[in-house]
């Protein structure tokens, strides 16, 4: 096992897994009261892989997730008030309260978020990391993802190119052992991540990500080759979220008992017991840390409440495209009959028809004002507009 820093990094970390964690179940209350809208995704249970990393990194670094980033931002150093405001819609939000939990962004900390597409996030690292190539700056991007993002093309190609072009990038995958409700020996072929990217000439490595000081050291590494010797790697990190993929998962996937053993390994109270033991840190310390971080949750679901909701007039703020593309867009509707669209093939203008056999897409202006199923119904299938509860996106 790994020496432990001296008693002031010690600390800190002990101090931002705490409120990491504070912060989540706080949210997770929010949520269930209705105060925070749209997805929730926790990362309880993964905290000392997030900290591990964010405590190595040098501010001009970059970082992007994916959105299960509450701890992600608040680790690169973001308010806990405006992450919470932004969970809450509310203007002093991260991103105005108009992206939510999946979108937290900041990017004076340079956490390029936030992003909902699985792998989606990977193609842009490897775009900040060329960036910072080109302006000839010494910053290494850090991107964190999932096991299940692991199978996805977008990890492919971008491993491709940061083997390719040497690109200072370091990729580190969060193996929570499960994307959604399908566990990694069930969706992914080489279920030994950290050798997923050797093919493209990106070595890997696994460690214990429940372990904050196992992932310091890993990740250190990963990003002194990045900056240094600009060689991209991979580390794979075994950690748990103790909640369900989302806020309303049933979780029939796993037993009880296997969440139950995950927690016995608690990274938190792990890395306390052990501070405690080699006398780094003292019971009252401990003791401390938990109190700051109940307080500054308490204050941050304060200001987000007294934060206003954004205005009514500023609805159509911060769209690259505002009434100027007509045609037929996908649809709300999340039910399983079939979507307008489907049915609609006898009532298919002639140019869509055409363009359709051609195999293009269609986006022209449909004949007639564009009907709105929110207010009046459905016009095509005569039925009201349906939101299922939750299903992911
Ligand atoms: C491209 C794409 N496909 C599918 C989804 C639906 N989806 C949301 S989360 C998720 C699971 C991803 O699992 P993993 O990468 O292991 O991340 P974790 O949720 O475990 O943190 C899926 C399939 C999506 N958001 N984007
Ligand atoms: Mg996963």
């Amino acid at each position: 096992m790994a020496d432990l820093p001296d008693a002031g990094t010690c600390y800190e970390l002990l101090a931002r897994m705490t409120l990491i964690r504070r912060f989540e179940e706080e949210a997770g209350r929010q949520y269930q009261r209705a105060k925070a809208g749209g997805f929730l995704h926790l990362a309880i249970g993964e905290e000392a892989t997030i900290v591990g990393t964010t405590s190595v990194m040098r501010p001009e670094d970059y970082l992007i997730g994916t959105y299960r980033t509450h701890g992600h931002a608040i680790a690169r150093g973001t308010e806990p008030a405006r992450v919470m405001s932004e969970l809450f819609g509310r203007v002093d939000g991260t991103s105005g309260g108009r992206g939510g939990s999946m979108h937290i962004f900041d990017a004076e900390k340079r956490f390029m978020g936030g992003y909902g597409i699985v792998g989606g996030n990977l193609p842009i690292a490897a775009g900040l990391a060329l960036s910072s190539d080109y302006k000839g700056e010494d910053a290494v991007t850090v991107c964190m993802f999932g096991d299940g993002a692991s199978n996805t093309g977008n990890f492919g190609e971008t491993m491709n190119l940061a083997a390719l072009w040497q690109l200072p990038v370091f990729f580190l995958v969060e193996n929570n052992l499960y994307g959604m409700g399908t566990s990694v020996e069930r969706h992914s072929g080489q279920t030994d991540l950290s050798k997923k990217a050797e093919g493209y000439g990106i070595p890997g490595e696994r460690i214990d990500g429940m372990d904050v000081i196992a992932v310091r050291e890993g990740v250190a590494e990963g990003l002194r080759q990045a900056r240094e010797e600009r060689r991209p790697t991979l580390l794979e990190a075994f950690t748990y979220r103790y909640r369900g993929h989302s806020a309303a998962d049933p979780e029939v996937y796993r037993e009880r008992e296997e969440v139950e053993e995950w927690r016995r390994k608690d990274p938190i109270e792990a890395f306390a017991r052990r501070c405690v033991e080699a006398g780094v840190l003292g019971e009252r310390e401990v003791q401390e840390v938990r109190e700051t971080a109940e307080e500054r949750v308490t204050a941050a679901v304060e200001a987000a409440s007294e934060s206003p909701e954004p205005a009514l007039e500023s609805l159509y703020e911060n769209l690259y495209v505002v009434d100027e593309v007509g045609g037929w867009y996908a649809v709300d509707e999340r039910s399983p009959e079939p979507h307008r669209g489907e049915r609609e093939e006898d009532e298919m203008p002639a140019k869509a028809r055409e363009l359709a056999e051609a195999g293009a897409a269609y986006a022209g202006a449909p004949d007639g004002p564009r009907p709105n199923p929110a207010v009046e119904g459905d016009p095509v299938e005569g039925m009201e507009p349906e939101v299922a509860e939750e299903v992911e996106e």
